[in-house]
């Protein structure tokens, strides 16, 4: 059994944050009541104790509101026995009357190596089917399929010390100022250190575009003639590695050939692109005078119908100057999850079998015997996209979804929707009860609870390799178990117990290792063989260690940051592989219905489909309603008002979102947030509208390139409502919710007037104490709920056209005791002191009209604005947003 970690007030707990690849190490110190304190792991060789805003705040996420805490067997409470023996009898009818390949898995990058490793065994091994997939289809799979083309495996070959020692980083497709910010930081770090050039390379000028010194907004899907027009570049400007390229590498020539032809030069590079031709060369003299360039690409690149040609195009220049595997230089794929990385040790992609071995017949039978598997499949399974269509289609009887919301984050996800109350059997593991994906029914619905972050043990690896353990701090809540368990449990009933009976997480991450070292031999690069015995209490002791960690050499136990120092890749002949890439185009032309693109990603300070940041208050000031961002002269043209709303449709579906214009975004492009779902929103599920066109070697799907069409919307009214739980909002209403200090907020929009507004609210609080200050005329209605001195809930209404601004009564409704001059602030919609605008620095509150008050009053840097008000002086996330707001950033700007 899984060991309970003591629940009372005991010593900070090392373990890893569950957000992104970065992996930062955190110390947990539980306070005996099922909180935590939180803080940097100083220790951690990712972090070196710092932590981004959303790290900070997972204290804030552990509470068991919402939580999964019984199984479920269609809609009601069952027992472990039931809900167990309804998966395992329905996996075993389903596979006998139609064939194990009509049941498919899919998992997810933040499940821990020893969940994933088991999930991969029982599927591929035992009940024999090839369908596992996992959301790292959606996340890294052109970044494994552009190394596996280029390296002969699944290898990055650097770490994050390279970026320390780097001259210059070219950050492709990657925000990471929000989505890796602790990297980010060390890249800043490393530009104060040694001067460091960052140089953006993405159609959007974000905020870490707003940092670099060259920032490149080049058109959406034009990486590969940008990096064409570099290999072509290089070799004109005699800067190749000729020696690296003749020893160490194959397939040059044709490269060269293949660039030349999509980008010749420099004009016609930045045709291609849409560049200004003097930043492409600058970007081009800046890469071919500098050796060490660590080159990271992660969305922009990677969600792309080409991302793997666009990963090949960034490694062919590396390798055509030989800069891969030495310090301070190389590509290096950035991963989300925290155990991205993970999943693919253990296989949990369709196109591989388990521990960086694929089908070939030897690498079958190998680990047929090492696992004594009586089913091992022979070839693929389907990937993601493919997998959910062969749900459309029927042929997939049977779904077990693990750590993954696909009902949010899936392209198409409308359309997955329906298909999935065909299925015979819908399965979800999970640790939220209220997601999307388990909200959803198929004929017959297991939901099984998970132990989430804090409850569960076993390990993740980071975007450098780095193997990190996530430690039990937490008590297991109500009936939730680990997630190999349950899945152990299962394999049980199906009778393979013995192949199965796991007494801990170390036990299978032993397995794991073994394998990984099984007949290995130097030849695979996956290699944990000196982590194959080791025992519990090592396990438990575990420190950082990134892979290779083979059992004899000089790596032996400790680890190896770089690979390819040698210039031998894990090909036959061991020689690094140039890729002739495609010319660049969009999956999917605009048109006249849908004439502009949509772009999709992620913001500061939520994780995903925000069932886990959402229940920050801090992490929700930030963003608190689901947005597009549109170009003035597009907004223009569409008679689209900043701070209105517009409906974003494309084929698959419509959301409506606030609009923030912003020249930031290309003309012909729009931005929206993945983040939002029905949990959160009425209409905000943005995710949704990707076509989701995969790339053709990873299969990949192109998530941010979706033809679509914008029209404004305009609402009778608008408003926020605060209250203490939260409350469902009455139908018809736009919303969106959010989690504010003591309650939950809903910032709304109507068809309705004060007049109906105020009914409504009145029919909402029967029996409370009502203040209300009401003008119809006007289109206003305020009202503050109470019992005694204690605010309930507060509202206002305000015509549609205006935005409503709730940071002071959530001030007010955060005390919640109330005074006269509170109530008269709440009804008048004034401040008796200036309101603090809204939040930029989530650790510690602080908004923007504090921040610009600070800079008035004389704060002329970053650190100036955290010594007059604190903003920026913990995680450091907003540090690109305040140093915008400096004088020389609105010179530079207005300039
Ligand atoms: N705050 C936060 N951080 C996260 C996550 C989160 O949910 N929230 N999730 C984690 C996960 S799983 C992931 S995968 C990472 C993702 O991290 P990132 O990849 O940095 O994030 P995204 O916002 O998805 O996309 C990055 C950028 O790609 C740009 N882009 C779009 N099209 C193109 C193009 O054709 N070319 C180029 N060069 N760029 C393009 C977008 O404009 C966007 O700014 O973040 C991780 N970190
Ligand atoms: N349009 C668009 N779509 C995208 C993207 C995009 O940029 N644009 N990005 C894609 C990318 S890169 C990614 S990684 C995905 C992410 O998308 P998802 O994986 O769907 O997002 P999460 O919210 O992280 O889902 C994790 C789920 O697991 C649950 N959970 C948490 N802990 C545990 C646990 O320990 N065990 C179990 N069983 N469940 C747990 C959570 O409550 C949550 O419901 O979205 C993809 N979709
Ligand atoms: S950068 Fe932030 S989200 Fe990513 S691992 Fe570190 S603390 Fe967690
Ligand atoms: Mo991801």
């Amino acid at each position: 059994m899984n060991v309970p970690a003591p629940e009372r007030a005991a010593p900070a707990v090392k373990t890893t944050c569950p957000y992104c690849g970065v992996g930062c190490g955190v110390l947990a110190t539980p306070d005996g009541q099922g909180g935590v304190a939180i803080a940097g792991d100083p220790e951690h060789p990712s972090n070196f104790g710092r932590l981004c805003s959303k790290g900070s705040a997972l204290g804030e996420t552990v509470d068991l509101q919402d939580r999964l805490l019984t199984p479920m067997l269609d809609g009601q409470a069952v027992s472990w026995e039931g809900a167990l023996g309804a998966v395992a009898g329905g996996l075993k009818k389903i596979a006998e009357k139609h064939g194990p390949d009509s049941i498919a898995f899919y998992l997810s990058g933040q499940l821990l190596t020893e969940d994933y490793y088991v999930a991969n065994k029982l599927a591929k091994g035992f009940l024999g089917t090839p369908h596992v997939d996992t959301n790292s289809r959606l996340c890294m799979s052109s970044a494994v399929a552009a190394h596996r083309r280029a390296f002969g495996a699944d290898t990055v070959p650097g770490c994050y010390e390279d970026l320390d020692e780097a001259d210059l980083i070219v950050l492709v497709g990657s925000n990471a100022a929000w989505c890796h910010p602790i990297l980010f930081r060390r890249m800043i770090d490393a530009r104060t250190a040694r001067g460091t050039k960052i140089v953006t390379v993405d159609p959007r000028r974000t905020q870490t575009g707003e940092e670099a010194d060259l920032h490149l907004g080049l058109k959406p899907g034009s990486d590969t003639a940008l990096f064409s027009g570099l290999l072509t570049h290089l070799a004109d400007a005699a800067k190749l590695d000729r020696c690296f390229i003749d020893e160490h590498t194959a397939g040059f020539d044709g490269a060269l050939e293949r660039a030349r032809q999509i980008a010749p030069t420099v004009a016609a590079t930045a045709r291609a692109t849409g560049l200004a031709e003097a930043e492409v060369q600058a970007f081009f003299d800046l890469f071919a005078e500098t050796p060490r360039v660590v080159t990271a690409f992660s969305q922009g690149a990677n969600q792309s119908a080409q991302g793997t040609d666009k990963g090949n195009a960034i490694i062919n220049c590396h390798l055509a100057t030989g800069r891969i595997g030495r310090p301070g230089m190389g590509p290096l794929s950035l991963t989300g999850q925290p155990n991205a990385m993970g999943g693919r040790e253990v296989g949990g992609l369709a196109n591989m079998l388990a521990a960086h071995m694929h089908f070939a017949p030897e690498e079958v039978d190998r680990v047929r015997r090492f696992w004594n598997a009586p089913n091992i499949i022979t070839g693929e399974g389907m990937k993601a996209v493919a997998l959910f269509e062969a749900i459309e289609k029927g042929k997939i009887k049977a779904l077990w979804v693990i750590g993954t919301n696909p009902i949010v984050s899936m392209p198409r996800a409308d359309r997955i929707r329906e298909a999935l109350a065909g299925l015979d059997l819908y399965v979800v593991s999970e640790a939220v009860a209220t997601s999307d994906s388990a909200r959803v029914r198929g004929r017959k619905t297991v939901l099984l609870p998970a132990l989430a972050w804090g409850e569960k043990d076993g390990t993740v690896t980071n975007s450098e390799r780095r193997i990190s353990r996530q430690r039990a701090f937490l008590r297991a809540p109500g009936q939730a178990r680990a997630d190999w368990a349950i899945l152990c449990d299962v394999a049980r009933r199906l009778g393979h117990g013995a192949a199965f009976a796991y007494p801990n997480a170390a036990a299978i991450f032993r397995e794991h290792a073994a394998l990984s070292a099984f007949e290995n031999d130097g030849t695979r690069d996956f290699d944990l063989g000196g982590l194959a015995e080791i025992g519990e209490r090592a396990y438990d002791a575990h420190l950082p260690m990134q892979w290779p960690v083979p059992k004899r050499g000089p790596e032996a136990r400790k680890g190896r940051p770089r690979l390819f120092a040698d210039g031998r890749f894990y090909t036959f002949d061991q020689r690094a592989r140039f890729v002739a890439v495609q010319p660049p185009a969009l999956a999917q032309a605009v048109t006249e219905a849908h004439p502009l693109v949509l772009n999709t990603g992620r913001i500061r300070d939520h994780w995903h489909t925000m069932t886990r940041t959402g229940k920050s208050q801090r992490l929700s000031a930030h963003r608190a309603v689901p947005f597009v961002e549109i170009h003035p002269d597009d907004a223009a043209r569409h008679r689209i008002a900043d701070g209105g709303f517009a409906r974003v449709t494309t084929e698959l579906g419509s959301a409506i979102l606030e609009v923030m214009v912003t020249d930031g975004i290309r003309p012909g492009s729009i931005f929206a947030p993945m983040h939002w779902s029905d949990m959160t929103s009425s209409n905000g599920r943005a995710a949704a509208l990707a076509r989701g066109i995969p790339d053709p070697v990873s299969g990949q799907p192109e998530l941010k390139a979706t033809p679509a069409a914008i029209e404004a919307v305009a609402y009778r009214s608008r408003g926020y409502l605060l209250t203490r739980e939260p409350l469902a909002a009455p139908a018809g209403w736009w919303w969106a919710r959010a989690t504010v200090q003591g309650g939950s907020g809903l910032l709304f929009a109507t068809q309705e007037g004060s007049r109906e507004m105020a009914l409504t609210l009145r029919g909402m609080f029967p029996g409370h104490e009502l203040a209300e200050y009401v003008d119809h005329a006007r289109g206003l209605y305020r009202c503050a709920v109470y019992r005694g001195d204690r605010l309930v809930a507060a509202l206002a209404v305000a015509p549609g056209a205006q935005r409503p601004e709730w940071e002071l009564a959530k001030q007010i409704f955060a005390r919640g005791e109330m005074e006269a001059i509170d109530r008269r602030t709440l009804l008048s919609g004034r401040a008796a002191t200036a309101s603090a605008g809204p939040v930029i620095c989530a650790c510690h509150g602080v908004g923007l009209d504090v921040i610009t008050a600070a800079i008035s009053a004389g704060a002329g840097s970053v650190e100036a604005v955290g010594a007059a008000c604190k903003a920026g002086t913990n995680c450091g996330s907003c540090i690109p947003e305040i140093r915008k707001l400096l004088p020389q950033a609105l010179a530079r700007s207005a300039a």
